[in-house]
Formats: structure tokens, sequence, C-alpha cells
């Protein structure tokens, strides 16, 4: 038999490729409504390195959609680029002297060609890289358009900072208390940094996921909602007895406002500016010491239930607004300053927290909820279930949670001294970085006019010339370091001034990208509008779900806010996500200490692309992990070659009618087309596969002891693996086609036509009666619905002629074998 030489046929394809470019999308075409889009995204890399196995599942799942909508005709908009701007080729400049220019752009050939051997199906006419100028200037551009909505500000407060890589971080980068890149633990300083106020879209941000949980990951959708976090309670007013003798109104929010008769102290956040303004002067050194010592908690660790509670009193007294009683006013950490108000009114006997708290410090606690378990006052046990009131005033007695806040609410806002209010965990994402490789934020700082933003066509802003020591994290930005670059005039006064030396998050580049590549190369706007609208939103985007909190949600957020400015006319990025799982090894997690790691290129250099790509594709649901030591490879290869080989085996004509064929195989020819186009839908890629090995085994079994090479049902057959195969393993389906004697490229022949006729397996034959005697006999599918099956038997005929003149009183129907219909 014939071998199928991998590496020449991946050399062949390629240069073949090049020229016919089948996967251009037409703007135009698209954008005058000529032809139905789709848009398969997947996430851009980052440039460390050559591509790995990951790279290779996700481009491999995703390419599956993205082929599959060119073979249905649709015109598919399938981009790629890179996410370039970062830490690592910084930090790589640091090592080797360099600059990170050379790092990040070698990387990209890199891929680049890895990419284009893998043979995705990308237009790379509209690649782009987030680190050039003409990209980073729009990022720029949109900073300024944010800024002028009061949605990016500067403001001071408590940062998470990364001691390793001496620059903050956005809330979202901060996993378990350590940083997302390097893994050190984080601490707190306090800073002036820039913010997107994210927080203005909230409720907006929680509603969308309502629509987006049908087409979304549900993990990626759970994890939103438990980030931006929505509780609803109440804010409630307590007077403060100052110890100059003033008093103060301190506001707390809280979930459980039912329970305020259960308040028997209050505790503030003790790195609240509010601690340091209420606490008596004979605490403030106790107050100092304290904050010293738990300045590096991590939020995390400060929230936790099992750590020992720790703070000090304030030497004040507050007023319990429900029963007038004066409760002291406590600074601890267990309370965040940026959560709800930084205040609390503790519960000890309904919060294992306060209780904990209250054990500590041998504060009262008050049970004003009977749950029916034993008292919290005795076991320092919270109770936090349901149950009915107690020393709660008007409330005793009543066991309803909804009514007893309700109550409670409707009260305190009668009195003035609280209102209903709703919270959210979500905070402004902190953008600014300390660090060089990143688009510098467009802002010049005037000891006149203050913050002032780089005129439109002053921009980009482009990064001074630094290299290797130069970049070395120093807490405060390296681009300070180019002295030259700093000192600007004013544009308002032409006076010195200074340029804002931080630069933006690289998760603000990769926050709309996914617009740019609709109109790559405009060098006057971000973004061409129109193209946009009739691009977008991306039908399907592929990724991992660690960005879940991340780039998900900033993406969201971004595509919000330019909606607002008019810029787009959609709400979401991203109609459907599909996260996939990733690629293990041995049951662990590729990694260099493990020395489990599986090179991609060695994969690629000894089973040939196709291979890989089969097997990472046939291996699980694209959901779930896959284990390398579990796959085969070889398999993938020797399937393919036997798949390749059915093409050689087709002696009748291109275009032979395959009615004349044999009828058992165009079935199954059929049945596949029909299911793999509902398995590609609805992202079963591992099912289409395993169905498209059967046809091969049927179509195999056709030309060896059926009908033969010969029969027009078998060139059907053997088309038909060949258009299925484009999806997933491109340069054999290549090579089958041109074997079949078809034009290329087969990427773009069209789906293959479907008879429906072809597609009922046997047929059963119903029994049609009326008034108990017999009138048709019907031959339909055995899966015939009941409905179907009543239609087709009261159209008949003979039942019509036999039902002449009478009322049909009754329909009974017993699918598929039985209808019996009662008359009079
Ligand atoms: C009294 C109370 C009684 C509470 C009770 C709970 C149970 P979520 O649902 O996460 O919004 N809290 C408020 N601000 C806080 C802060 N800055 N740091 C730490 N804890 C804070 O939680 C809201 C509840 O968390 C609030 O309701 C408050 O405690 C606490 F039986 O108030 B509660």
């Amino acid at each position: 038999a014939a071998t199928y030489d991998v590496a020449a046929v991946q050399e062949k394809w390629l240069a073949r490729w090049a020229e016919l470019d089948p996967f251009a999308a037409d703007d135009g075409a698209v954008a005058r409504g000529e032809r139905e889009k789709r848009y398969a995204l997947t996430m851009f890399p980052y440039p460390s390195g050559d591509l790995h196995m990951g790279h290779a599942e996700v481009t491999a799942l995703h390419d599956v959609l993205a082929r599959y909508w060119w073979q249905r005709g649709y015109e598919v908009l399938n981009p790629m680029g890179w996410d370039s701007f970062g830490l690592p080729a910084e930090n790589a400049a640091i090592r080797n002297d360099a600059h990170p220019a050379d790092y990040t752009y070698g990387n990209i050939d890199t891929q680049f060609e890895s990419f284009r051997q893998y043979a995705v199906s990308f237009d790379w006419s509209r690649r782009f890289n987030t680190s050039d100028p003409e990209y980073y200037r729009w990022t720029q551009w949109l900073f300024l358009k944010l800024r002028e909505q009061g949605l990016a500000y500067r403001k001071k407060s408590p940062v998470n900072w990364c001691p390793h890589d001496q620059t903050v971080l956005a809330n979202e980068q901060v996993v378990d208390g350590a940083c997302e890149r390097c893994g050190a633990e984080v601490t707190k300083r306090e800073l002036t940094q820039w913010y997107f106020r994210t927080t203005a879209y909230a409720q907006e941000l929680l509603d969308s996921l309502d629509d987006l949980q049908h087409t979304w990951s549900t993990k990626v959708v759970n994890a939103q909602r438990n980030w931006i976090g929505r509780s609803e309670g109440a804010h409630v007013d307590f007077a403060l007895d100052l110890a100059d003798g003033g008093e103060r109104t301190v506001t707390v929010y809280t979930t459980r406002p039912d329970t305020l008769h259960g308040a028997t102290f209050m505790v503030v956040a003790a790195d609240a500016p509010l601690a340091a303004e209420v606490v008596a002067p004979e605490q403030r050194e106790a107050l100092a010491a304290y904050l010293e010592e738990t300045r590096k908690a991590s939020d995390i660790d400060r929230l936790a239930t099992d750590r020992p509670k720790s703070g000090v009193p304030l030497g004040i007294e507050a007023t319990n607004p429900v029963t007038g009683e004066r409760i002291p006013v406590w600074a601890s950490d267990y309370v965040l300053a940026d959560y709800g108000t930084g205040a609390i009114m503790a519960v000890p006997a309904h919060d294992q927290r306060d209780l904990d708290f209250a054990k500590a410090f041998g504060l009262p606690v008050r049970r004003v909820v009977d749950t029916g378990e034993d008292n919290p006052e005795e076991t320092y046990v919270a109770t936090t279930g349901d149950g009915t009131y107690v020393n709660s005033g008007d409330l005793d007695g009543l066991s309803d949670k909804a009514t007893g806040i309700a109550r409670t609410v409707a009260r305190l806002e009668a009195d003035g001294l609280g209102s209903g209010a709703v919270n959210f965990r979500l905070r402004d994402w902190l953008l600014s970085r300390q660090r060089y490789w990143g688009a510098p934020i467009p802002i010049i700082h005037c000891p006149v006019d203050g913050e002032v933003a780089v005129p439109e066509e002053q921009l980009p802003v482009r990064l001074p010339e630094l290299r290797g020591a130069d970049l070395k994290p120093k807490g405060v930005s390296p681009l300070g370091a180019a002295t030259d670059w700093v000192s600007v005039e004013c544009p308002t006064c032409g006076g010195p001034a200074q340029r804002d030396t931080d630069t933006m998050d690289t998760f603000v580049d990769s926050s709309w990208y996914m617009f740019r590549y609709c109109s790559p190369h405009d060098d006057t706007q971000p973004f061409d509008r129109d193209l946009v609208n009739a691009w977008m939103p991306c039908d399907i985007y592929v990724g991992g779900d660690e960005h879940a909190v991340l780039h998900l949600l900033y993406a969201r957020f971004f595509t919000k806010a330019l909606r607002d400015l008019g810029l787009v006319d959609f709400d979401e990025p991203f109609s459907a996500y599909l996260s996939q799982g990733k690629v293990i090894n041995g049951g662990r997690k590729m990694s260099k200490s493990l020395g489990n790691g599986v090179s991609l290129g060695s994969q690629l250099a000894e089973f040939g692309v196709d291979a890989v790509r089969l097997t990472l594709v046939f291996a699980s649901p694209p959901e779930d992990d896959i284990d390398w030591a579990d796959v085969s490879p070889a398999g993938s290869l020797r399937f393919l070659q036997r798949a390749w080989r059915l093409a050689g085996d087709v002696t009748s004509e291109v275009g032979a009618d395959p009615a004349a064929g044999d009828e058992a195989l165009r079935r199954v020819t059929h049945r596949t087309v029909h299911d793999a186009a509902g398995l590609v839908e609805s992202h079963r890629f591992n099912v289409l596969v395993a169905r498209t090995m059967e046809l091969v085994n049927a179509t195999r079994k056709a030309i060896d002891s059926g009908p033969g090479g010969a029969d027009p049902a078998v060139r059907e057959a053997v088309e038909a693996v060949a258009v299925l195969l484009s999806l997933v393993a491109p340069y054999t389906a290549e090579e089958m086609w041109e074997a079949l004697g078809r034009e290329a490229s087969v990427a773009r022949a069209g789906w293959p036509h479907v008879d429906e006729a072809l597609l009922v397996e046997e047929s059963v034959t119903a029994v049609v009666q009326v008034q108990g005697k017999v009138k048709a006999r019907l031959e339909v599918a055995p899966d015939v619905s009941e409905a179907d099956l009543e239609a087709t038997a009261m159209a008949h005929p003979d039942v019509q002629r036999a039902l002449a003149g009478k009322q049909v009183r009754k329909v009974v129907v017993r699918a598929p074998k039985l209808v019996n219909v009662v008359a009079g």
C-alpha cells in the first residue's frame, strides 16, 4: 500500500495555501449584508517562547468551529495576534541586558511560524501586536475617552503590592493572597494609582450574565457572579460620642438589619481613615502599633473565619439606634476598609467572626434569633439560620427573616436612621503599573494645571528607550529614569511639566483587541464602528477559565463603556464562551519541576500536525482535561492513513451520480453528515471524530467486500470523509480531495448536501383504523412523533374518505404502530 509522507504533504500544502489564501474574510460582503457572518475568536497568546500543548489544544478546538462555519457558507472572521506587552519580556530583558522588544518580537516570529505550520484557519492579514505603537496609540486614546466620562480616575488608597515584581496588582490578580504571575505573597501599600470605574457597571455586568449563562461555560458565569458579589441589606447610622465631646454619625453596611437589637459593639477597619479620625487620644499609639503589626495581611487572611481575632479599642462609644444602648467601638483588621462602609455593627450571636472577636475581648453577646439550637451566648457557636426573634422589641415572636428585614428597614427609614442598600464586592480596576513594558499612561502632571490629557494628535506617547539594568523594578516606575522623556511642556499652559511614569496593566490591551481585528490597519481611529457592528459580537470565544474574572470581566466592562461612549452598538463582546480543559501528563499538570512536560514541537515532528490535532480533538469533550499519557497520536496517524487510502481506491468519475450507488452506504454517509452538524454546533467535537471514524470503516468495508471502489456511493462517502476531516486534519483532507480529482481547497468545498429521505434508517408499518376497521397502512420512521403520525394518518385519502361527513370524536395514537380514529 502507498504510504503517506507526512512531512512532504505538509510542505506541499503550506505552499499551496499561501497562494490560495482560503480564509481571508471579506469585510465588505458582511458590512453590506450580502453574506452572513461568524466571528470565531480564541485568546491571543503571550509571546513567551514557542507555542506549547495548551496553544495546540485551544486552537485545534477553536478551528473546528471556524472551519465548519466556512463549510456552511458563512463569511468567517478568525483573526490572531499577540498580547505582547508584559512582565516576562521585561524580566528577560533585565537578565540579558537587552530590550524587551528583542525578546518579544523574536518570540512572535517563532510562534507565527508554528501557527502557520499548525494550519489554523487564521486570516493573517489582520495580525497585530498590542506592543506596536500603531496599536497602543489607540489603547491610550481609549483610556482618555474613558477618563473624559469619569470612568478612569486617580486616587490614593491601600493597594495590593507584589514585593517580587515590585508593582501594584489589581484585586483580580491576587489569587489566594499571592501574585497571579509570580506567586509571591502580596502585601498592602498606600499609593496613588489609576483606576477604571468598573463598579459603575456592577449591576449591568451581573444582569447580563442571566443571558450569557445559556451559552457561556457555567464555571465562568458563576465565578463572575461571585466576584461581582451583590448583596442586599441596609445602611444603618450609629451616633459616635467622640473623645473631645463632639458627635459624629458613622454608617455601617449590614445584610442583617433585623439583628440590630443584638449589635453589642461596633468595629471599624483599622486601616480606614475613619479609625484614625475617631480614635481617643489615649488609644492613638495602640492603634498605630496595631496597624504596623497587621499591615502585611492579605484580604483573604483578614476575612478568614479561622484566623484568631485581633484588634484595639478606640476608646469611644456609639449608640445602638434601636436599643439606645451605648456600645464600645473597636478597630480590627477583620473588617476591610474598602468593603461596604469600612465599619460594621457586630452581632456576635449570629456571626461567627463577631463572636470570636467578642470571646477574645470579653464583649457582650446577645441572642436575638432563636433557631432552636443551643444558645450562642453559652456555646460560642454563632447561629446563622432562620428562627424566631427574641429580645428584639416589636419583632419578638415573628419567625420570618424577610419580614424582619423589611420591617426593620421601614422603621429605620421612617426614623431617618438608615435605608435599604445594595452592596457589591466588585472593586474598581486598578490599572497603573510601575513597570516599563506597557502602554504609557497618556497624562501630563502640571504644577499649575494638574492632570492634563496628552492631546490626541500627540498620541502615541511612545516608550522611551531603556534597556537592561535601567528596567530593574525599583518600586517606582522605570520610566522615571528617562528624564528627557519625563520633562515636557504642559499642553495647557506651556510651562514645565512631567509625564505620568506608570504604564497600563496588560489587561487593558486585551480588553479591546477583538474590536481592532475588524479594521486592524485603520490609522484614523481604534476601530471602524460599522465594521465592528457588522462582525461583532464574537459568535464563539474559546479559552481557558483562568481568565474568568480577569480578562473576561474587563472585556465586558470595556464593551459597555464603549457602548455608552457611542462607539459600539451592542452590550456584550462574546455571545458564547467555550472553556477548554488543560493538557496534562501522567495525571499531573505539566511542569518543569516534575519533568513531565511534553514539547509540542517533538510531537509534531514525530506524528505530524494532523495527528496531533486529531488526538487533541478526539481525546475528550472540549471542557475536560486531556492526559497525554492516555492518548495515542500514533493511533491517530494510523487512522488518518486509513482515511487517506480510501481516496486512492475511488475509481468513479468526479460528479458520478450517487443515487445509482449502494443505498446502505449512502444511508451511513448522509446520517453521519447530518449528525456531524449538530455535534459541531453543540461543541461535541470528540464525537464528531468518532463518527467520522465509523464512516471510514463503513466505506472501507464497501470497497473491500461490498460494491467496490467504482460505486459512486463510495465516492460520495469518501468526499464526505474529506470534508469532515477538513475541520480537524486539514492536510490529510486536502490530500484526499486532490486524490479524488477535486480542486483545492477542500476547506472551502462546502458542506455536503444531506438527503432527508436517506435519514430514515428503516421504516415501520403503522395501521390506521377508523371505527375499528383498518383503512390505511403507512410506512413511517421508527421514531416518528405522535403528532406527525396523527397528521399523516388523517391526511391519507382513504382515511379522509372513511371520515367523509362524520365528526371526529377522538383520535388515539400509539406511535409508531397505530392510529385509531373514533367518529360519528
Ligand atoms: C451584621 C450582621 C449580622 C452581619 C449577622 C452578618 C450576619 P456580604 O454578604 O459579603 O455583603 N461586613 C460589612 N462590611 C464589612 C467589611 N468592611 N469587612 C468585613 N465584614 C463586613 O456581607 C455583609 C456582612 O459582612 C455585613 O452584615 C457585615 O456583617 C459584614 F447575623 O452585619 B453583617
